[in-house]
């Protein structure tokens, strides 16, 4: 099985014993991960990045206007100039959308679902820059890309565990260290959800976060019943024609609670709709303006891939695909779909394959849902022409 084989990435240990060791439960350190790594961009690059309007940054001053500022841009061309030699850091998100190089990174995670995968934020930080003491409710490997930074580890915690006041900051108010180590470029960390961490740059250090998301029961539960709400009519409701005489005609009777909850559980356990409602939500894409395809027919489509055309994934798009009774289902970027089973080759080309082209997608572009799926792909975004 290749889940026993030992893995370089996570420090020669096998990706069963690290899911069943670490994962979301302890913290591991990875000398070496990467052997000889070197950032695919630089701290200019990565600065560059934040001056442009679509892409998502923060700067965190430790001693700025305020304690802990936060800063948001996109930034001025001078800020970089008006900062003090030490003690920032600049976060950008989602460099996995902007650099295919930092994207080609996520291929080291292929044991944990994709879907599972939120972004890659790469962080510059200047000496002695860090974003406070805290806590993420999300998984996270942290790979030093340049320079050295000190990690410390602490206790869990929780939503009661107390912070300090600054309004855009979550810092912890206690931080009770556990661990320590000190990162090299090529090093990792990982981290489970909850545990209190704090980083800081001991010289001029850059870090790739790779994170995780998974939903909160309080989004699972308004998200799916939205979503259920849709395909429900007005005159399913509560419903007693088993209804005994009151004796109390102001008290709710336990048999109320019992008709209640067999509704609850009659709409809940509707497995397809539950799939459907999933495979949606964690395939929206975080940036949706980046999700936006050009018109084109099926036509079209087939001439530029007979002309030698590559599509690709569009890397702010997310895909995923699951199977039902009835076919598959192909979950792109918010939207599903129901496929025949005969279509299984191709929806994992579609996920996996680097580029698509009329060699290895051929076949299907004389079936019609084959053909017809490649396109709305296309159209909605999810898909799109490779530039050369
Ligand atoms: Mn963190």
């Amino acid at each position: 099985m290749t889940s026993d084989i030992p893995l370089q990435i996570l420090g020669g240990i096998s990706a069963r014993e690290f899911l069943r060791d670490y994962w979301q439960k302890k913290p591991l350190l990875i000398r070496q991960a990467i052997p000889d790594f070197q950032s695919p961009i630089s701290p200019d690059e990565l600065a560059g990045l934040s001056l442009e309007e679509e892409v998502e940054s923060r700067l965190v001053i430790e001693h700025g206007d305020s304690p802990w500022e936060l800063r948001r841009g996109p930034f001025a061309e001078d800020t970089y100039q008006q900062l003090p030699e030490r003690d920032w850091t600049l976060l950008v998100q989602a460099v996995d959308q902007l650099v295919p190089d930092v994207a080609d990174l996520i291929e080291h995670f292929r044991f944990l679902p994709n879907w599972r995968i939120d972004d890659v934020m790469v962080s510059y930080a200047a000496p002695g820059g860090g974003v406070g003491p805290h806590f993420d409710n999300y998984d996270v490997f942290l790979l030093q890309a340049h320079g050295q930074r000190r990690w410390r580890v602490g206790q869990m915690c929780d939503s009661d565990s107390p912070m300090l006041a600054h309004g855009d900051l979550r810092i912890l108010a206690d931080f009770q260290g556990t661990d320590e180590w000190v990162l090299e470029p090529g090093d990792m960390l990982y981290l489970p959800p909850r545990l209190a961490h704090f980083g800081t740059a001991e010289d001029a250090c850059m870090t790739y976060s790779v994170g995780f998301r998974a939903p909160s029961a309080a989004e699972v539960l308004t998200h799916f019943t939205d979503f259920l709400a849709q395909f429900l009519p007005d005159e399913d409701r509560y419903s007693d024609a088993d209804l005994q005489p009151t004796e109390d005609p102001f008290q709710i009777q336990s048999d109320a609670l019992d008709r209640l909850k067999a509704l609850l559980a009659e709409h809940m356990s509707d497995e397809r709709l539950l799939l459907t409602w999933f495979g949606q939500f964690m395939t929206e894409p975080r940036y949706p303006e980046r999700v936006e395809g050009p018109g084109i027919d099926e036509a079209e489509l087939l001439s530029a891939l007979e002309d030698g055309a590559l599509l690709v994934r569009n890397p702010a798009a997310r895909l995923a695909w699951s199977e039902v009774d009835i076919g598959l289902l192909l979950f792109a970027s918010g939207q599903s779909r129901l496929l025949p089973a005969s279509l299984r080759e191709l929806l994992k080309l579609i996920c996996s394959a680097d580029a698509l082209h009329a060699e290895n997608v051929g076949a299907w572009l004389s079936d019609d849902d084959g053909r017809s799926l490649l396109c709305e792909l296309v159209k909605q975004g999810s898909l799109e022409f490779a530039d050369e």
